[in-house]
């Protein structure tokens, strides 16, 4: 490839200008060819980056451990730097750019001594599709150009596509010396520009993923009037060919993946389901001339939690990791394949965990906690079109019409099973109010229950205040509403047992969700929105213990009270910019829990 293959002079100029801030030995343009992509797993191998594995059981794929410290997003290094901070709203970090840009400058300064600076073309979307959005990150990382060659679209054809664009988001990215004192993951909307310094793992360091398609594109999208959001988008295919999509917003670790690869269980066989996943992570959606939603995800691949991954819980994503997959924190085997907590099989007898110690089943710490093979947050990173039940219209640059949209988090009490929204504003206020048990998919205190309003608390790229408006504004502009549902897969009995199985089962309450959308199916109004008749969920082949349906169904008014408290301490947060509409459906949601 030619020294600088471009014909574009403001990425020409920029590219220069960071090499001489990061100082790199030399400067490699990635053109996602084989040859390249080769040649830099055995450069990493050669540098010890990656690790082979057994490349006739798992042909392709590559084992890489982080640094002990850089396993998770760090949400409090996270930054929205807009030149009024007014603009980032109460819940992101603000820095401003001026602060922001000389704070990281002294982190980036000499950053990539010694090392190469790879240019890295990429699209999320299509290349050169009117919905998609163009970028080039900067890396010193050869594991980061590995993830983002299976993640988006990269090469030849998007340089080819920038030659005549003059717009892309400017993404620099060193890993530094990975000292999470000197970590900055920085986003600057109003300069197209992401700064992310001080980490290697995942969602810090693929800039095209939370970086670009959610905190950069969601700050877009409400400028040109469409939605960016950490969404699934399914298809639900039923015997007679008719598919209905929807998209639904779970925060980290609470299942998007999972819902999104489903497989029928066996008592709904029958009934000749088919589901085709689009995405697992990231919507973008737009009005389309029909007034209806459409939605496309804008990535090629998944980077998803390697923990509890199995043939019961997630055939399909089995096979998919079964070859070219990056894995990420996870056990090695003796046999150099990998393992983690809840894959098929024993554990195995030993092995090197994710921190490359030997490891065996059954050894604690000092504390005397189980010492995990892998890291809970462990991942892996895989193409989507491996997965044997990716959608065909996954390349329609349109994408597919949303039916319906679901919110859903983690709850071990107060949220039932599934229930409906009123309507669409109703439908944004159940979205506004979403709660979830935190996870370890971001460094902070595990199960403690956060507001994490669409999932999108953390990667919200401004006032969340303004983005609840925009929801409203675009169900102004929708002929076709998609209806509005919320979920909850993780309530629990009195001794904190699971009450609902969840994984292939929750088609049972997809069912009832479709069966809605087409009017074929009546439901029980309550203070918080139609529920299910127990009788109308299809429980063909699964016994749950007595009661356990209606226990998953019940609303307790009481903690419903406690539960306004806390939506209302976190709608004032936002103070006199809060739309009235939330206002006015929490004033009707407290008044049906009075009456
Ligand atoms: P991100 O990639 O972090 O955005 O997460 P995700 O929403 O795609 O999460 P994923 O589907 O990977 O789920 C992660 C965790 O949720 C794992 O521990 C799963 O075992 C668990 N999980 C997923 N679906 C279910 C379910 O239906 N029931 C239960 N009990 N656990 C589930
Ligand atoms: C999430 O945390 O929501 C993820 C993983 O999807 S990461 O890309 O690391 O953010
Ligand atoms: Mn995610």
């Amino acid at each position: 490839m030619l020294k600088f293959p471009t014909r574009n002079k403001k990425l020409l100029e920029w590219v220069r200008q960071m090499a001489r801030l990061c100082q790199p030995e030399g400067i490699v343009w990635i053109d996602g060819s084989t040859e390249q992509k080769r040649e830099l797993e055995e450069q990493s191998l050669a540098e010890a980056e990656l690790i082979e594995l057994n490349q006739e059981k798992l042909p392709g794929c590559y084992l890489h451990r982080t640094a002990a410290h850089d396993v998770a997003r760090t949400e409090h290094l996270t930054f929205i730097c807009t030149r009024k901070k007014r603009d980032a709203g109460p819940t992101n970090n603000w820095m401003s750019p001026r602060v922001a840009y000389k704070k990281a400058r002294g982190y980036f300064k000499g950053a990539m001594k010694g090392r190469t600076m790879y240019v890295i073309p990429f699209s999320m979307g299509s290349v050169g599709s009117p919905f998609s959005k163009t970028g080039v990150q900067l890396t010193d990382s050869r594991y980061v150009v590995l993830n983002m060659l299976i993640m988006t679209r990269v090469g030849v054809a998007v340089l080819e596509h920038l030659d005549n664009a003059a717009e892309f988001t400017k993404c620099l990215h060193s890993k530094a010396d990975l000292d999470v004192n000197k970590r900055l993951i920085l986003h600057f909307p109003e300069d197209n520009t992401i700064w992310s310094v001080g980490s290697g793992y995942g969602g810090n360091v693929l800039l095209g993923k939370k970086c670009l398609s959610l905190r950069i594109a969601s700050f877009v999208a409400h400028k040109e009037g469409w939605l960016a959001e950490h969404m699934l988008i399914m298809g639900v295919e039923r015997p007679n060919g008719q598919i209905q999509y929807v998209a639904a917003a779970f925060p980290s670790a609470c299942g998007k993946t999972n819902l999104a690869m489903l497989v029928p269980p066996e008592g709904l066989k029958r009934k000749g389901y088919r589901i085709w996943i689009l995405g697992d992570d990231i919507a973008w959606m737009r009005i389309d001339s029909d007034g209806a939603l459409w939605a496309i995800n804008p990535e090629t691949g998944f980077f998803g939690v390697a923990p509890a991954t199995n043939s019961h819980t997630n055939p399909n994503m089995v096979a998919t990791i079964s070859k070219n997959t990056i894995y990420t924190n996870v056990l090695l085997k003796p046999d150099n394949t990998v393992w983690w907590e809840g894959a098929d099989g024993e554990p195995p007898a030993s092995g090197i965990d994710w921190q490359g110690r030997a490891w065996k089943p059954g050894m604690e710490d000092h504390e005397g906690r189980p010492v995990l093979g892998a890291h809970p947050n462990s991942r892996f990173t895989a193409p989507i079109f491996q997965c044997p039940s990716v959608s065909f219209r996954l390349e329609h640059h349109h994408g597919v019409p949303i039916s319906a949209i679901i919110f859903g988090g983690r709850r071990q009490h107060l949220a039932p099973l599934v229930y409906e929204a009123f309507n669409w504003q109703h439908g944004i206020f159940l979205g506004a109010t979403m709660a979830s048990e935190r996870t370890f998919a971001q460094v902070g205190k595990l199960g403690e229950v956060r507001r994490d309003p669409m999932a999108m608390l953390p990667f919200c790229g401004y006032n969340m205040a303004d983005y609840f408006r925009h929801w409203l504004v675009m169900g102004r502009r929708m002929a076709r509403l998609p209806r509005v549902f919320h979920v909850n897969w993780f309530r629990t009995d009195n001794h904190g047992r699971l009450l609902w199985p969840g994984y292939r089962e929750n088609l049972r309450v997809l069912e009832w969700i479709l069966d809605r959308c087409n009017n074929t199916v009546e439901a029980i109004p309550t203070p918080i929105g139609y529920i299910p008749r127990a009788c109308d969920i299809d429980m063909t082949g699964l016994k749950l213990e007595p009661q356990a349906l209606e226990e998953l169904l019940k609303i307790d008014p009481a903690s419903w009270q406690e539960e306004l408290k806390g939506i209302k301490r976190f709608f004032k947060q936002f103070g006199r910019n809060f739309p009235d509409e939330l206002w006015q459906e929490y004033e009707e949601l407290a008044g049906r829990l009075k009456s």
